[in-house]
């Protein structure tokens, strides 16, 4: 990745022009933990936080379990249709109040965009039936390609952060969180087909997060940790189906190297299950409309940067940017795997 060699080298480079340590800012980039992170701060009592956030994941090569596989070799495992890019985009407003120091609400509504390229291969392991069907419907100029993609309102998460443990120096919350189903599960592709799984914009089901977060800092160094779970509390959606647990650990430290300015690196471990039940009557012709084909076991590193304005008139915003890349990799069955993620945030507290 490029941008991540740039990113290390524009370290180095401010690292190596580091000046003499200042006094300790009262409002400090490091006190929000990297963009990745959700739910990772609370506020004091009566301030209100807005904020954005921006996430962009790419995925480009398939694989099967920890190996990178070729399109031949997914046509050849029974499927016709193939993907060679999908790019999802999540936009979300982070709003936050606290109602006293030891509980802060948060309400985070959001918007997702889903494109994805398609390659239909014909010829062998074709179904006449589906070679008929789909010749009618697409458009295949080539007979070959093809590119479709979803958007819309997602899911809406409504959690309440308490305070379980506070210090000087460090502190720990837990979070209880529910997603609301305001994301559709009902999209369809240009043939009036549900689309893959993947690209419907919600959960379909009410789910519950709960997670616990441990935040800490001496003097320039701080760190933090967080462990959270998401699980459907509905068997199925309106589709049919709902989506595997996913269990997540993320472990950050972060060092502020200018009053305004903090870098990060986090590592990120997540766990998810396949999905349970299936859309009924459904053909499946790519990895990504199999149930089976879902979840499985990451490992990530992010590097990232936080910023906090001190002082003109853009005083108290904060900006928060960080690029995670995979190290480690075990997909359930067959699936397009994830090259990166860009995690953006901005926000603004206001009493
Ligand atoms: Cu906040």
């Amino acid at each position: 990745m490029t941008s991540i060699k740039l990113f290390v080298v524009l370290t180095l480079w401010l690292l190596s022009c580091l000046v003499a340590a200042h006094d300790m800012p009262t409002f400090r980039p490091e006190s929000h933990a990297p963009s990745g992170i959700m739910g990772d701060h609370m506020h004091k009592k009566g301030e209100w936080m807005i904020g954005y956030r921006f996430s962009s994941e790419k995925y480009e090569q398939y694989y099967s379990g920890s190996k990178k596989i070729s399109l031949a070799s997914v046509v050849n495992s029974g499927y016709q249709m193939t993907a060679s890019e999908m790019t999802m985009e999540m936009h979300m407003l982070d709003i936050m109040y606290a109602v006293n120091d030891d509980l802060t609400l948060m309400l985070m509504p959001m918007y997702m965009t889903m494109d994805m390229n398609m390659t239909m291969h014909m010829g062998m392991g074709m179904d006449m039936d589906m070679d008929m069907d789909m010749d009618m419907d697409m458009d295949m100029d080539m007979g070959m390609y093809h590119s479709h993609g979803t958007s819309g309102l997602g899911d809406t998460i409504i959690s309440a952060l308490y305070r379980v443990q506070n210090s000087d120096t460090n502190q720990t919350h837990i979070s209880l969180g529910l997603s609301a189903p305001t994301g559709s599960v009902t999209k369809k592709n240009s043939r009036g087909k549900l689309t893959h799984y993947d690209m419907q914009l919600g959960s379909g089901t009410w789910d519950f997060l709960p997670s616990i977060t441990h935040t800490g800092y001496s003097g320039r160094l701080s760190w933090g940790g967080q462990l959270q779970y998401r699980t459907a509390l509905e068997g199925r959606n309106e589709s049919g189906y709902s989506l595997g647990d996913v269990f997540q650990v993320s472990a950050w430290a972060a060092w502020r190297l200018r009053a305004w300015m903090s870098l990060s690196s986090r590592i990120n471990y997540s766990d998810s299950s396949r999905i349970d039940g299936a859309y009924p009557n459904f053909m499946a012709t790519s990895p990504s409309d199999h149930t089976d084909n879902y979840g499985g076991e990451f490992t990530t590193f992010g590097i990232g940067a936080n910023f906090a304005v001190q002082n003109g008139s853009f005083a108290g915003i904060r900006i928060g940017i960080e690029w995670e890349e995979l190290i480690d990799e075990h997909y359930n069955g067959i699936q397009l795997g994830r090259s990166d993620r860009l995690n953006l945030n901005i926000s603004y507290s206001l009493k």
